[in-house]
């Protein structure tokens, strides 16, 4: 699909941890093109527990879960919109986000360097949100000339569009990211403080804890926020299945934190997933919600969109109490759908097409 989630944050608070441990992330049972597309870009399988009770009743020969892309992004420092630490480069890669995930230090560790000197969540969460306006604020600026050169067209557009960057910017010089308003985007203008976020707090081996100025925060802006010790996860990534399986018990967790973690990234960006059992493989996919059953399928494949016929639906949980399509189409219980059926997250799908 090309969704892609940004990992940012302060020097030293874990980042590449994260990502590290979230592109060797071991799922059980699950085959699926693994790849580190570049050092800082991962391709992360998405862990889903229905798609292994799917595979429970399909017994598949492949079973393959659907990725989504990670990219963590090295780089900003307070300065980074005036060009400081990587600056630009930073910015730049921030802009081709669909979302972001800020991980902000919550660990103490000595050994590791803390560049401001003190746990503060709130403080290196303005930091880096106040580098996001700044940016912004320098490519409304840029915007503005252009839509006022335009403005001569005479063309009504131009003179909305001037009127919402004024709009976007008195929000920015109040101190308010654009994800907190809700002015409408302007498409060719991807501004960095209006993606969608969500918070990991990088805690101490062993705690949950969230530090409660952080969790105000984080419900103010009605965002998620995931405890996640990084370096537990790191040792739980490379651990065998079985030898994971008792680390996490003796830790008291029930799954890793990473799989919290994707699985919040799924609902900032608002995807859903479905299944299909096809021959020898079951399979999960993953779309925008409110993806209607054509797209769906072309989402497998050009030629079934083109080609689409209908779509033979069931919910995952029906599917595996009666075991197949066959058994749910004998007891009436699989949904025919048409061009219009809206895909919901779960649905168990075989798509009819023409080649
Ligand atoms: N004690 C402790 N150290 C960590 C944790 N996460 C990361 N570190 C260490 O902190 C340092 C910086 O981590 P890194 O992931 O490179 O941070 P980045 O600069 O944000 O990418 C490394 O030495 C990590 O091993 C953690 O949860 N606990
Ligand atoms: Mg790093």
């Amino acid at each position: 699909m090309g969704m892609r989630i940004g990992i940012i944050g302060l020097p030293n608070v874990g980042k590449s941890t994260v990502f590290n441990a979230l592109t060797k992330m071991q799922v059980p049972a699950a085959n699926y093109p693994f790849c580190t597309i570049e050092p800082n870009q991962g391709i992360v399988l998405v862990p889903d527990r229905r798609l292994e009770r799917i595979a429970e009743v399909s017994k598949p020969e492949i079973l393959t879960g659907d990725t989504i892309e990670f990219v963590d992004i090295a780089g900003l420092v307070a300065g980074a919109s005036r060009g400081e630490g990587l600056g630009n480069k930073f910015l730049a890669h921030i802009r081709e986000m669909d979302a972001l995930v800020h991980v902000v230090r919550l660990f103490e560790d000595g050994d590791v360097i803390n560049p401001l000197g003190s746990i503060d969540p709130l403080r290196d969460i303005d930091i880096i949100d106040t580098e996001l306006m700044l940016a912004d604020l320098q490519a409304i600026e840029k915007r503005r000339e252009r839509t006022t050169r335009m403005l001569k067209t005479g063309e009504a557009r131009y003179k909305e569009e001037l009127e919402l960057l004024d709009a976007y910017q008195a929000e920015l010089e109040a101190g308010i990211p654009l994800r907190r308003t809700d002015l409408e985007p302007i498409y060719e203008l991807p501004l960095l403080s209006s993606k969608p976020i969500m918070y990991v707090a990088n805690v101490e081996e062993g705690s949950q804890e969230l530090h409660p100025a952080l969790v105000v925060r984080a419900e103010e802006e009605g965002a998620e926020v995931i405890a996640v010790s990084a370096a537990f996860e790191m040792e739980l990534s490379q651990l065998e299945p079985e030898e994971a399986e008792l680390f996490l018990a003796d830790a008291g967790m029930e799954k890793p934190a990473l799989h919290r973690l994707v699985e919040a990234g799924l609902r900032l960006l608002d995807l859903i997933t479905f299944y299909t059992i096809k021959g020898k493989e079951t399979r999960s996919w993953i779309i925008p919600r409110g993806t209607l059953a054509p797209q769906a399928a072309g989402r497998i494949h050009t030629d079934m969109e083109r080609g689409f016929i209908r779509a033979e639906v069931v919910p995952w949980d029906v599917l595996i109490e009666q075991g197949s399509h066959a058994a749910c189409r004998e007891k009436g219980l699989l949904q025919i759908e048409g061009r219009d059926y809206v895909v919901q997250d779960g649905d168990v799908i075989l798509f009819r097409f023409n080649v």
